[in-house]
């Protein structure tokens, strides 16, 4: 029995009275990092997706039928994404927007892949997520296209920086896919990369690694890991005397890592795949929104998270003008719903975007900002030209 259902009969003729007027929700699930170091970044996407149920719902959600978000935390480890994606399919969820990181993501999306239930990665940038299956798609554009657009920026501020250290964490799946990234464009622009460290997401301690970079002289330093070891990082590397610019990965992108690195996550330069001032209709609603709940403008994670969701409100819109959902059978909606998926163009917080048929993302606008803190706990995410 439906949730919605069983708590109408169990609350009695009033709620039953209500239920009856109210059509039983389209369930999509939300499997994103609540808990954990990886929910420094999951938080965003709750957020980013809980605005996105609110507005489509105000619209009249799919052409009059409310959407309904059920939310699975992943945790931080590959069985937590896993166990969330199992309930979820197991629940009836038509797809699923997550997980948060691409190291879930290779465990957990085959599951989805093999009960034919669509998937939009929301953040999953790693080189061969929509490899992975038919019913994998992805709204982050990959490292490839975005990680490059740092290096190009710092180079812009400093055009004499010739010597970069790179630092990765070797047991994230996206980390070691971006660092490639990093590096190839390091050397494309024709800059020496004379020293590369690694480390673990779970590390505190960086003291190997700084006194390596310290030691190789360098004007540039650029790390792939995730928030809460990416910050410690740089807060090492600034406390031990590194002067030089610090470029850090999309691992990197939250205000989350303030109170982790303070002051000294001043002046880090990020790649970014979405801006508020993205001058699109839906993105000034979303903007407006987020900032009279957070007092601040909204980051990429939230956009993204967003933007999945509505993929998911547009495409199922489509398939219920033609035929409506509540007569499908559930495995012939979620193929359906694939297709429509791929089928579509959205404009969306990221701007216009559509899919290529392996579900790899095409979006055009990309942008760098750099943070600025104004003391040990506030900051914001300067966009620069
Ligand atoms: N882009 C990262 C990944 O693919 C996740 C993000 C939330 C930092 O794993």
């Amino acid at each position: 029995m439906k949730r919605a259902t069983l708590l109408a009969v169990t609350l009695g003729l009033f709620s039953f009275t209500v239920a009856q007027k109210v059509a039983t929700p389209i369930e999509i699930g939300v499997a994103v990092a609540q808990t954990s170091n990886v929910a420094l970044l999951g938080q965003e996407q709750v957020i980013g997706a809980r605005l996105a149920e609110k507005f489509f719902n105000n619209q009249g959600g799919i052409n009059g039928t409310p959407i309904k978000l059920v939310f699975q935390d992943t945790g931080g480890d590959e069985a937590g994404a896993i166990n969330a994606f199992q309930n979820l399919i197991r629940d009836g969820v038509v797809g699923i927007v997550g997980p948060t990181l691409s190291q879930h993501a290779f465990a957990a999306d085959p599951i989805a892949e093999r009960a034919k239930v669509p998937v939009l990665g929301p953040s999953n940038t790693a080189k061969g997520i929509p490899q992975i299956g038919d019913f994998i798609a992805r709204v982050s554009a990959p490292v490839a296209v975005v990680a490059p657009n740092a290096v190009k920026q710092a180079l812009k501020l400093d055009p004499d920086i010739k010597r970069v250290a790179v630092l990765y964490a070797q047991n994230d799946a996206f980390s070691v896919s971006e660092t490639g990234t990093f590096q190839e464009t390091a050397k494309a622009q024709k800059l020496d990369v004379v020293t590369v460290q690694k480390f673990q997401t779970t590390d505190t301690d960086f003291t190997t690694q700084v006194t390596a970079v310290l030691g190789a002289k360098v004007d540039l330093v650029i790390i792939s890991g995730l928030a809460a070891d990416g910050g410690n990082l740089v807060k090492q590397l600034r406390q031990l005397g590194y002067k030089g610019l610090i470029i850090g990965g999309n691992g990197l992108n939250t205000s989350n890592i303030f109170s982790v690195c303070g002051r000294d996550c001043d002046g880090i330069l990020i790649a970014q795949a979405y801006s508020p001032q993205q001058s699109g209709a839906i993105n000034q609603v979303f903007v407006k929104e987020y900032r009279a709940q957070y007092k601040k403008d909204p980051p990429q994670f939230a956009a993204q998270a967003y933007t999945g969701v509505q993929v998911f409100v547009e495409a199922l819109r489509k398939i219920d003008r033609k035929k409506k959902l509540n007569t499908w059978d559930l495995d012939d909606l979620r193929a359906e719903l694939n297709k429509a998926i791929l089928v579509g163009s959205y404009r969306t917080p990221l701007g216009v975007i559509s899919f290529d048929k392996e579900g790899e993302l095409n979006q055009k606008e990309f942008y760098v900002a750099q943070i600025k803190m104004k003391d040990a706990r506030n900051g914001s995410f300067v966009f620069l030209k």
